[in-house]
C-alpha cells in the first residue's frame, strides 16, 4: 500500500508540472477524486488490509488526500491569476482602428474582365465612362426609340422605385444618350470620332436560371463617325473577342431585333462549357448571346443631337451591348451564373489577375 501511495504521489507530481490551464487541472482532479478515481481505488483497498493495520494505512491515505488537495488549491489559484492577467492584457493590446488582420482580397471575376476589356479598347482609342444604376424612363427607353407600351420593354422588365419615374437600367444603353450629348459637339466642332465603352450593373425582373440573373453586367460600346458601316462593327467584335480569349472563338452573327439599331444582331459564341453539345449554361443550345449589336438607329442618334441628314455632318455608328457576366462565365469556365451573386469567397477567391 505503501508503494502505491508513493506511486501514485509521483504520477501526479509528473502531471501536475504538465498543467496549463484550469480546464486540465479539473480533469487531473477528477482522475484521483471522482468516483472512478485514484483515491476511491485505494480506499477500496484498505478493506482488505488486516484489521491490526488499518488505522495506520486509513491515516496515510487520508494524509494523502489533504496533501493533493492542498496542492490542487494552490495550482488553481495559480491558474486562475495567471488567466485573469492573460485576458486583461489581451484586452489592453487590442486596438479596435488597426486594420483587421486577413489573408489577402481577390478581385472579383467581373471586376477582373471589366478591366480587361477596359484596357483593350482604351487600347483602340475608345474611352471608359461609367452612368448611373438609377436611370428615368427616357434614357433606359425612350430616347432608344422604345416608346411608352412598346412590346420591346417586355424583354426588359425591371425594378421600379417609388419616386415616380425613377428605375434600376435594365441595360447599360440606357448610357447610350448621354454620351452622345457628351461628345457630340467634339464630334462636329474637331471631328474627334465617337468611341466610348461604358461598363455597368444592370438589372432586370428575371426568372434566375443557370445563365438568367436578376443582377449582372454588361458593357455597352458606341462608335460614331462618318462612314461607319457593319464592316467596323464586326472587327472591333472581333478584336475583341481574339484579345479576351487569347484563341480562336466559333461565333455567329444572325438578325436580332432591338428598336435602337437597324440593322440588328445577335453575336453568340459556341458555348465553351460543353463544346458546342449543349448543356445549362447554354440552355442546351451549344450557343450562348453574348453581345447583341447593330448600326445605331437614325432616331436614337437624333435623339443624341448627332445629325444623321445634313451635309456635311451625316453620322452613322454602331452599338453592342456585350454581357460581361456572361463573358465572365466563359472566361473562367463557370458553369452556373448565380456563382457571381453568392459571394461564396472559395469559389469566388480562385481568380487572380494576370
Ligand atoms: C440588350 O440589353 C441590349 N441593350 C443590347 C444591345 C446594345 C443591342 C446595343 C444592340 C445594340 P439583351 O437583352 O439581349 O440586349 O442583353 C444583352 C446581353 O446581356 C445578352 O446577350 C446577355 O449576354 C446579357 N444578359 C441579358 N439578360 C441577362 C440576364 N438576365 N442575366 C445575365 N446576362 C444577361
Amino acid at each position: 500500500m505503501k508503494t502505491k501511495i508513493q506511486e501514485l504521489k509521483q504520477k501526479f507530481n509528473i502531471e501536475l508540472a504538465d498543467v496549463r490551464d484550469t480546464k486540465t487541472l479539473e480533469e487531473l482532479r477528477l482522475s484521483f477524486f471522482s468516483k472512478k478515481g485514484y483515491i476511491s481505488a485505494l480506499m477500496k483497498e484498505l478493506g482488505k488490509v488486516p484489521a491490526e493495520q488499518k488505522k495506520e494505512f486509513g491515516q496515510i491515505i487520508n494524509g494523502f488526500k489533504q496533501e493533493l488537495s492542498d496542492r490542487f488549491d494552490e495550482a488553481r489559484r495559480e491558474l486562475v491569476e495567471r488567466e485573469e492577467e492573460l485576458a486583461v492584457n489581451c484586452a489592453e493590446a487590442y486596438d479596435e482602428s488597426m486594420p483587421t488582420v486577413n489573408p489577402g482580397g481577390s478581385y472579383h471575376p467581373i471586376t477582373l474582365i471589366q478591366r480587361e476589356l477596359e484596357d483593350i479598347f482604351r487600347s483602340m482609342g475608345f474611352d471608359v465612362e461609367d452612368y448611373n444604376e438609377i436611370v428615368d424612363d427616357y434614357h433606359c427607353f425612350e430616347a432608344l426609340n422604345i416608346p411608352k407600351f412598346h412590346p420591346a420593354r417586355d424583354m426588359q422588365d425591371t425594378y421600379y422605385l417609388d419616386t415616380p419615374n425613377q428605375l434600376l437600367k435594365s441595360h447599360t444603353s440606357a448610357a447610350q444618350n448621354h454620351i452622345m450629348m457628351k461628345y457630340g459637339r467634339a464630334l462636329k466642332e474637331q471631328n474627334r470620332p465617337i468611341r466610348a465603352v461604358f461598363p455597368g450593373r444592370c438589372f432586370r425582373n428575371e426568372a434566375i436560371d443557370a445563365c438568367h440573373e436578376n443582377t449582372f453586367f454588361q458593357m455597352e460600346g458606341i462608335m460614331i463617325d462618318k462612314d461607319i458601316s457593319i464592316s467596323n462593327l464586326i472587327y472591333f467584335m472581333k478584336t475583341m473577342l481574339s484579345e479576351v480569349f487569347e484563341r480562336d472563338i466559333t461565333v455567329r452573327l444572325r438578325p436580332g431585333f432591338f428598336p435602337f439599331v437597324e440593322p440588328g444582331f445577335e453575336l453568340d459564341i459556341q458555348c465553351l462549357i460543353c463544346g458546342g453539345d449543349g448543356c445549362p449554361s447554354c440552355k442546351n443550345s451549344g450557343w450562348l448571346e453574348l453581345c447583341p449589336c447593330g448600326m445605331i438607329h437614325p432616331n436614337v442618334l437624333k435623339y443624341g443631337g448627332i445629325n444623321t441628314e445634313e451635309e456635311p455632318y451625316q453620322y452613322t455608328g454602331f452599338a453592342f451591348g456585350l454581357g460581361l457576366t456572361r463573358l465572365a462565365m466563359m472566361k473562367y469556365g463557370i458553369k452556373d451564373i448565380r456563382v457571381f451573386n453568392e459571394a461564396d469567397l472559395n469559389a469566388l477567391s480562385q481568380f487572380v489577375s494576370k
